[in-house]
């Protein structure tokens, strides 16, 4: 594995390049081209821009998270072939410019959906946090306006405040869209993009839907191991592959993280590993990274990366706002870098035991 930090960007973001560079055993970030929207066609001189920086920063870029999939690849419109030969397009400078793993959804209207980003926590720290009973007492519309106040003044990715403008229309786009026509989209969309990837040795990593269930009626299909399996099933090519969010698939307590992880062996391109508290049915927020601050077992979930040969990029994912930090929610340095360090330091133990015979 090699161990990464997500940035957005000198534009974006509050954790600048030199930040990273001081986190122990971090050397790759995994960013974006921030500027560009679902559908457009990556210029290679921006891509190359953006490595520079990195690069300039003694950093390299480890993956890119993400390249978005337009809504009428999603919805299967006509003008979808546009789309992907667009995404290929991007995906071929990506590869020309040494860029191998590709992170990217497949949920229709909402990437992520919580409904608080400052839960304070009884240590101080404040964390986002998902309620179903809020969820279902709010109409899409309110959705974002809810959580709009809580943001730092940072935009959330896949919060765009234009996007929020245009979710009735999108919702109507949506509305023949049911799980097999979602499932068929995806195997066209995959199909499409294989044989770049083939050429370019380029992963694609799908984000898990978060949470892993159905919002608003709208369909949700990257949430279960069957789900993934049938995925993987109906495009065979070991680059048509997962981002592991433990985050994500964790939402739904049924989702056995460890055993998953197992059973994907040589597919996970990609890992999120974060820790959530379970409260009780339908509720849950963002924990610390440690296994005994939240409801999952990080030793378990490194051990099944470990024993199934992950060698990708992986990530803390969201960390708690702590130290009078102000940043984009789930996005600070400090708890990030803490999640960093404990997760290196899981894998060194569990590198260490196995080469002892333990
Ligand atoms: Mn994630």
């Amino acid at each position: 594995m090699e161990m990464t930090l997500r940035w957005y960007g000198s534009r974006s973001d509050s954790v600048t390049l030199e930040q990273i560079r001081q986190i122990p055993g971090v050397k790759g970030v995994i960013t974006t081209l921030y500027e560009t929207s679902p559908g457009d066609e990556w210029a290679l001189e921006d891509i190359r821009a953006l490595r520079a920086e990195v690069e300039a920063q003694g950093l390299h870029i480890a993956g890119i998270e993400s390249v978005n999939v337009h809504d009428a690849i999603k919805i299967g419109l006509p003008e979808r072939d546009l789309y992907i030969d667009r995404y290929c397009k991007t995906l071929e400078r990506l590869g020309q410019e040494g860029i191998h793993m590709v992170c990217y959804n497949f949920m229709p209207v909402f990437d992520w959906t919580r409904t608080e980003l400052a839960r304070r926590r009884p240590d101080g720290s404040t964390v986002l946090a998902y309620s179903q009973k809020a969820v279902d007492a709010l109409i899409p519309e309110q959705m974002f306006a809810s959580i709009a106040g809580d943001t730092n003044g940072f935009v959330m990715p896949g919060w765009e405040p234009e996007r929020m403008e245009r979710i009735q229309e999108l919702f109507a786009l949506y509305q023949d869209v049911d799980e097999e026509k979602l499932f068929a989209n995806l195997k066209y969309f995959l199909e499409a993009i294989m044989p770049v990837c083939d050429k370019y040795e380029i992963n694609m990593a799908i984000h898990p839907d978060d949470p892993a269930w159905s919002v608003f009626g709208l369909p949700r299909i990257i949430t279960s191991l069957p789900n993934l399996m049938r995925m993987m099933k109906m495009v065979d090519n070991p680059h048509n592959g997962v981002t592991f969010c433990a985050g994500s698939y964790g939402t739904n307590p049924d989702n056995d993280l460890p055993g998953m992880i197992r059973a994907l062996k040589g597919r996970v391109h990609f890992a999120h590993v974060r820790n959530l508290k379970h409260n009780f049915p339908g509720d849950f927020e963002e924990a610390a990274h440690l296994s005994a601050d939240g409801s999952f077992d990080m030793y378990e979930i490194m051990k099944a990366l470990y024993d199934t040969g992950f060698d990708g990029p992986i990530r803390p994912d969201h960390g708690r706002m702590i130290w009078g930090e102000k940043a984009m929610p789930g996005y600070g340095l400090y708890d990030r870098a803490l999640g960093a360090a404990y997760l290196n330091g899981l894998w060194e133990a569990i590198e260490k035991s196995a080469a002892r015979g333990m």
